[in-house]
């Protein structure tokens, strides 16, 4: 095979079937609970339809080398129950693997829901939560439901080794009142909006949430790409204007990455029907290959 070709594979040729690949990535394609546009239920195939095209290097010029066990998608149903119920046993065997890094592509950030569930789950003692994202995601119920991709971070805490000491949002811009009243009553929450991103610059955001999320045994790190400025990603159902880059975003990452027990990761909200010559499938894509990166310098250190 000539080596022109080697790169015209899945995940640029990373993909592997070993059980102790350094990455296992889960697609789940749904999009049943956003309040608006869907769309997001194509992301996870449209994102690896374009891998083989990409390069193997993260934008520093590292050469990729870890292994990507890719588990495919989550199988549709009907069932939304039984969908989350099918999610959360699926991502509970990766979280559980052999994997350095469980990587999860949505769907709307619903589908976060069962993710974190099985995260939490699989850990013992307290666990981390941060969530990328204009919006914070902490309605008890939204337009009659537990469950939508409004009520993400709210239902998280409702695993009983998450508290809202170790919550970290970062970009926020849009809320409904009663989420600005449960972070009055809750104010150990980290609340860091897109204007203290562009105020005080990222990486000292990045430093409080590394303060903030101490002593716990690994972390969840969710971003939905409606955290980015939709100059950026304009492909997602509730765009945000005001946001950080998808600059300020890895260079995010690359510090919360470097500094604390990072164990899983979701991008959602990615919509292929309302994006533009696919660049929010690659901002997506983008982010994933440097978290590689990232993921490729901790095994070597
Ligand atoms: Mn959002």
């Amino acid at each position: 095979m000539s080596k022109l070709v080697e790169h015209r594979a899945l995940w640029s040729g990373l993909a592997s079937q070993a059980d102790n690949a350094e990455i296992g990535v889960l697609g789940v394609p749904f999009d049943n609970a956003v309040s608006w546009r869907g769309g997001t239920r194509h992301a996870p195939q449209r994102i690896r339809s374009i891998t083989p095209h990409l390069g193997l290097t993260t934008e520093e010029g590292v050469l990729l080398k870890i292994r990507v066990k890719d588990y495919g998608d989550v199988e549709t149903d009907l069932n939304w129950e039984r969908f989350f119920e099918t999610t959360e046993a699926s991502a509970a065997e990766i979280i559980q693997g052999r994997h350095r890094l469980a990587f999860f592509l949505g769907g709307d950030h619903s589908v976060g829901i069962p993710l974190f569930k099985a995260f939490a789950k699989s850990f013992t003692g307290p666990v981390g939560y941060i969530q990328f994202d204009s919006h914070p995601d902490l309605a008890d119920n939204f337009e009659g439901h537990p469950w939508s991709h409004a009520n993400t971070a709210r239902r998280n805490l409702d695993q009983p080794n998450l508290s809202p000491a170790h919550l970290a949002f970062v970009g926020l811009r849009s809320f409904l009142t009663e989420e600005l009243d449960y972070y009055a009553a809750h104010p150990e929450i980290g609340w860091h909006t897109a204007r203290s991103v562009y105020g005080r610059g990222i990486e000292a955001v990045a430093r409080d949430v590394i303060r903030q999320i101490q002593g716990v045994e690994a972390v969840y790190m969710s971003l939905d790409i409606d955290g980015i400025d939709p100059s950026c990603t304009p492909g997602t159902g509730t765009p945000e204007h005001g946001g950080p880059t998808t600059r300020e975003c890895l260079e995010f990452l690359r510090l919360i990455f470097a500094n604390l027990p990072i164990r899983a990761m979701d991008i959602v909200e990615v919509s292929p029907p309302l994006d533009l010559s696919d660049v929010t499938s690659l901002a997506a894509l983008k982010v994933m290959y440097e978290v590689f990166g990232f993921m490729q310098e901790k095994a070597t250190q």
